[in-house]
């Protein structure tokens, strides 16, 4: 049975520097003086106290965001000026690599040798992607019928409201921030409550790097409040939010009854793996694992749900649940731990609920399903077989690392069953027959489809989500264009004979 290890390194051999809003290029005390708690989820102890954001904290932030737009130098300034001071930012984030992925995994018991190989490298790439394209933003020039030129200009589309989830703090932060300012615009971002660490040292060092002030603001606060100032302020141009199906709802109605402001939203999945019967069954099984486990099945597209052709189905099973049971739980600190904790007792305790609700509704424990360590908030890998479809763990985001498993004859049965959800965020295809691929990859309603992998992201790649996984593009340029604007500009042509 998996072990909790717990030789890794003490929290406090990482400092919290920035503890407090920064807005307009200051850290601030919030108006109202309040402070909040972060909690680190590998003991439930508190690491530090946050200055708490609220209605009139966010009223600054934007005003300042507003004027830094309205007047400043960051969206007159010439792209490529733009986009050396993100280069100068991305630098600085590769030099603080360490302290960042430390506060990552105290923040959200993320694996710290992830976010230093993977999630904060990553995130400065992600960056510099983003600064190759600030200066190749253009429009077009149009044939206009009639006597007229016609040409486009793609301006910014002014002041961004983005209001980010704690499960990846850096990459969410990046996938936002990025585009955003290579667009032009000025900004106030809210981090999840869980996770404010890292933001703020982003912050830090975007002041270093020559991002003026007003430019990036970091509000930390709770939903229903700093959240919702964003959502429903009347002079922020568009909202870009990722997180749960619900917020996403109410966010897009405070958009609506506001300023009618633009919205993306990236919300929850309940992506699906299939594996047909010519896998290699070995692979496929390191895959659907990594698919769940990977940060703790906190992951908006965990492959949630396992689809297995019936000719390698109890083979398959076998060797999923050995492997599972040799899957290491432990410290996120320490390099052997494969998995931290869930990333606070709200989520620790849904994930144990709707663990009950397998067993309750009569889906078969394969393994997994309790809990590790006397603190903090460790889960076993957690496989339930025999899963009808109108189950609720084969329906709802449980966000953890549980996985619904079913057996299936026909790509027509395979195609039905993926598609048997109200997400559309992912999905992944084991085959080595191409038909089949094509035939899966064409018939499944979701934004992303892996073939023979999973988890593979890239900067050029968009990323999003079909149905109620929410829309609007993060990665690749159409990215960018979400925080452009298209301004149509016509003049007569009196004397052409065209
Ligand atoms: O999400 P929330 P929670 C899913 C996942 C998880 C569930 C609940 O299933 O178990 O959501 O997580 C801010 N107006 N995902 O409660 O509440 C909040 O402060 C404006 C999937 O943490 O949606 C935080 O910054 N903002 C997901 C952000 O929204 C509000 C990642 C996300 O929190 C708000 C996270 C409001 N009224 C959770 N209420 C993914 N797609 O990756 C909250 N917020």
């Amino acid at each position: 049975m998996t072990e909790l290890t717990n030789n890794g390194r003490d929290c406090s051999s990482v400092t919290v520097k920035f503890t407090k809003l920064f807005i307009n290029g200051q850290f601030l005390d919030s108006v109202s003086g309040k402070t909040f708690e972060t909690i680190d989820p590998r003991t439930g102890e508190v690491i530090t106290r946050i200055s708490e954001g609220t209605r009139e904290d966010i009223d600054i932030a934007v005003k300042a965001a507003r004027h830094a737009f309205d007047f400043g130098p960051w969206p007159r300034m010439p792209p490529s000026e733009r986009a050396k001071i993100m280069m100068k930012w991305a630098e600085l984030i590769d030099e603080n690599v360490e302290e960042l992925a430390a506060l990552d995994t105290i923040d959200a018991g993320k694996l710290y040798h992830m976010c230093k190989a993977v999630d904060i490298p990553t995130a400065s790439n992600t960056l510099r992607y983003y600064a190759g394209a600030a200066d190749k933003i253009h429009g077009e020039v149009l044939k206009m019928s009639g006597k007229f030129h016609a040409y486009t200009l793609m301006e910014p589309i002014g002041v961004v409201g983005h209001i980010i989830p704690w499960n990846f703090p850096t990459t969410m932060f990046f996938l936002k921030v990025s585009p955003s300012l290579a667009a032009g615009c000025t900004m106030v971002l809210k981090p999840a409550e869980q996770t404010p660490l890292s933001a703020l040292f982003y912050a830090h060092l975007a002041k270093l790097a020559g991002v003026p002030d007003g430019v990036l603001n970091v509000v930390p606060g709770f939903g229903p409040t700093a959240g919702a100032a964003i959502s429903s302020h009347m002079d922020i141009d568009k909202v870009s939010f990722t997180g749960s199906t619900e917020v996403g709802r109410e966010i897009m109605q405070a958009a609506a009854k506001s300023n009618l402001k633009q919205v993306s939203l990236e919300l929850g999945g309940k992506s699906p793996l299939i594996i047909f019967d010519d896998a290699d069954i070995d692979k496929a099984a390191d895959l659907a694992l990594l698919g769940i486990l990977f940060n703790k099945g906190e992951v908006c597209v965990a492959s949630s749900r396992v689809f297995v052709q019936e000719g390698i189905y109890n083979e398959f099973e076998k060797k999923l649940v050995e492997k599972a049971k040799a899957w290491v739980v432990g410290d996120p600190f320490d390099p052997k731990s494969q998995q931290g904790p869930q990333v606070d007792k709200n989520q620790f305790e849904k994930v144990l609920s709707y663990i009950e609700h397998g067993k309750r509704q009569g889906a078969t424990l394969l393994t997994g399903g309790k809990t590790l360590g006397n603190k903090g908030y460790y889960i076993q890998p957690t496989i339930f077989s025999d899963v009808k479809e109108d189950m609720l763990i084969a329906q709802d985001e449980i966000f953890g690392p549980v996985m619904a498993l079913k057996k299936f004859r026909t790509i027509e049965e395979a195609i039905k069953s993926a598609n048997n959800t109200r997400y559309g965020l992912a999905a992944g295809i084991v085959t080595k027959n191409i038909d089949t691929a094509n035939t899966m990859s064409r018939s499944i309603r979701a934004g992303t489809i892996w073939i023979n992998c999973y988890f593979a992201f890239g900067d050029d790649v968009p990323f999003g989500g079909y149905k109620m996984s929410g829309f609007g593009k993060d990665s690749g340029l159409d990215a960018l264009h979400k925080y452009l604007q298209v301004k149509s500009v016509v003049t007569p042509i009196y004397d052409s004979p065209w």
